[in-house]
């Protein structure tokens, strides 16, 4: 059962689809005078998914302040039904990835029954070390698959392990490792001894993984070790996938690097040697990681696309951003359609026009073939495949006339308030 009445969404479509049949015409014409045929490009926008946080349904905060919303969801049931939500209206995000222990329930099977139920699965599933949990023994303080002591690497490689039995029973087919481990002082900690222990640590939890499973490594530069985290950069990433074996492979947030990075061309170097495995989104101004996806740098995301598109690559695709202002599923809409538009405008670069520009070495020319593309207003190719798929072509004032959050204000606990950083 879809959580919002069908004829809702239909009634508001019966507005819009009259403009909509007229844009997509006029941009199907644009585009049969550059060759492209568009519905072939609204094929590709229908295959086209990615999932959804556990954590980002909820309103977010920073280390200063969380202000909760009336209606915001409490628990794991009250965030998939927001995600499914989501989903109904959108139709491009019909995965959710879970998060433990915050996530955790007694009974998995029926956790993905109920998830069944409202259009959605489960992807990747995501172990917490960073923070310590009641009732655990060892503290993670000073570091989890890394830390030097022995009790605290064996008890966050048993959570690990436990996540992929909670992910099996969950229909997962990957687990993706975030550490905090790092140094905040020179001389803290060996840095290669500290390598080395995650290394250590991560061949367990690599041993007990199933054999059509990935283990996607998150690398970020800093934060909450602010001299040295373990896993910083892509080279380390890849180092220690490489080192593990086939099933693992690299996680790219792209709000963990140094601002400036090439993250186009991280992204590019992880495809070529086959270890690119998934993308984390979301969008920074200087040193954060959580503002919405697109919101400031569109350009780059559609150059991550690019390199995605050229070389035919499909990671695991996840939103990872945090919502402090904004109604989330307000803002998991616009991301996903942000990024469903990255995906379709690098499908518009005309590549044989790029690579005869780029094999006479004419730069102008080559740079002026990606930015046509980049350049073209692809939203009516969105709208119709929402349309097509039974979504709404305009998911947010629809979500607004459901009137979904007053109501659930009324059914649901008002969350706390106080500092917290998810
Ligand atoms: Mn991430």
């Amino acid at each position: 059962m879809a959580p919002l009445p069908q004829e809702l969404i239909e009634r508001q479509n019966q507005g819009l689809s009259a403009a909509l049949e007229e844009d997509f015409l006029a941009l199907g014409r644009t585009l049969a005078r550059r060759n492209i045929d568009i519905q072939s490009i609204l094929t590709k926008t229908l295959d086209f998914s990615l999932a959804l946080p556990s954590w980002g349904l909820g309103v977010g905060g920073t280390r200063f302040a969380r202000f909760p919303l009336p209606g915001e969801p409490t628990n794991i049931h009250e965030k998939l039904s927001d995600a499914a939500v989501i989903q109904q209206l959108g139709r491009a995000t019909p995965r959710i990835s879970l998060h433990f222990p915050w996530d955790k329930v007694s009974d998995p099977a029926a956790l993905r029954e109920e998830a069944v139920a409202q259009g959605m699965t489960f992807d990747a599933v995501n172990s917490n070390t960073f923070q310590d949990h009641p009732g655990q023994l060892a503290t993670y303080k000073h570091g989890s698959l890394s830390a030097v002591n022995a009790e605290a690497r064996t008890q966050a490689v048993a959570h690990n392990i436990e996540c992929i039995a909670l992910g099996r029973k969950l229909g997962s087919k990957a687990l993706s490792i975030w550490i905090g481990d790092g140094t905040n002082f020179p001389g803290q900690q060996s840095l290669t001894g500290a390598l080395d222990r995650y290394l250590h640590s991560a061949r367990e939890i690599y041993a007990a993984l199933p054999d059509d499973w990935q283990m996607l490594v998150e690398h970020k530069l800093y934060e909450p070790a602010f001299y040295s985290t373990v896993i910083a950069d892509w080279g380390t990433s890849i180092l220690v996938a490489q080192e593990l074996g086939a099933k693992a492979r690299c996680l790219v947030d792209i709000g963990h690097h140094a601002p400036g990075t090439n993250i186009e061309q991280v992204v590019a170097r992880l495809i070529r040697f086959g270890k690119l495995g998934g993308l984390h989104f979301n969008d920074s101004k200087y040193g954060d990681d959580d503002l919405d996806t697109g919101s400031i740098d569109p350009h780059r995301l559609f150059l991550v696309f690019n390199e995605l598109v050229e070389n035919s690559a499909r990671p695991h695709f996840m939103i990872d951003q945090s919502h402090n202002l904004t109604d989330p599923i307000e803002s998991l809409l616009v991301s996903a359609e942000a990024i469903i538009g990255s995906f379709v405008r690098a499908l518009l670069v005309d590549r044989a026009t790029l690579t005869e520009h780029q094999v006479d070495n004419d730069v102008m020319m080559a740079t002026r073939t990606l930015r046509r593309a980049y350049e073209t207003d692809v939203t009516p190719i969105l709208a119709m495949a929402r349309l097509k798929a039974g979504g709404a072509i305009d998911p947010i004032a629809a979500f607004r006339a459901s009137g979904w959050r007053a109501a659930k204000s009324q059914e649901r606990p008002l969350a706390r308030p106080g500092s917290d950083i998810v």
